[in-house]
């Protein structure tokens, strides 16, 4: 079985966590009251059963905190992930520079920028407001932004998760990877 690793970068105190757990299963109703700053990085895992795909795909979600003293650390990980789930405050008015700034320290354009896998979740807090976002950088206009909420459909959050999982788990298939 092969493994998807994503990456969940962003800043402090913006959801990577939460969304993170819920992903992987490790809770299904978040407590919203309670912020335990994620320390350096954790690994959650989960397999995903996904519709068009024969076997299971196991997935490393690494939860990495937000906290800028670790912001040194992030690009010695980006060569050992194969997808990025940059995730910003819905309130982020700067979303274009704070996914430059992700995109820089972890994403490795080799190897997942060149393919397209990152996306960016603009989360919380309260309901997603309806209009569409973009990121307004010529190299970075292409990754997808998605509104997402805990309270609003977080079914949805898992399945944009899994639709990234899924085109990095065909890559590798057709590599050759399943075969290893
Ligand atoms: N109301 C609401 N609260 C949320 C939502 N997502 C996360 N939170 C809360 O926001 C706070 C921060 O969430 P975390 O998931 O810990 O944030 P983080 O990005 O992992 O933070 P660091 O680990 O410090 O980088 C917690 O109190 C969460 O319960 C959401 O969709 N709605
Ligand atoms: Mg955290």
């Amino acid at each position: 079985m092969s493994t998807v690793r994503i990456g969940f970068v962003g800043p402090a105190n913006c959801g990577k966590t939460t969304i993170a757990e819920f992903y992987t299963e490790v809770t299904t109703e978040p407590n919203f009251s309670e912020y335990r700053p994620t320390q350096g990085l954790r690994i959650l895992e989960t397999g995903r059963k996904i519709h068009s795909l024969d076997n299971p795909v196991q997935v490393q979600v690494w939860d990495i905190s937000g906290d800028i003293q670790y912001e040194s650390y992030l690009t010695r990980l980006s060569m050992q992930l194969d997808g990025v789930v940059i995730v910003c405050p819905g309130t982020d008015l700067r979303l274009t520079q704070t996914c430059k700034k992700y995109y820089q320290l972890i994403v490795d354009e080799e190897r997942v920028g060149k393919y397209g896998h990152v996306i960016c979740m603009l989360h919380k807090p309260v309901a997603p407001v309806a209009e569409d976002v973009y990121i307004e950088d010529k190299q970075l206009a292409s990754i997808p932004v998605y509104r997402t909420c805990m309270e609003v459909e977080s079914a949805q959050i898992s399945e944009i998760i899994d639709q990234l999982v899924e085109k990095i788990a065909k890559k590798q298939q057709n590599e050759g990877e399943f075969f290893e």
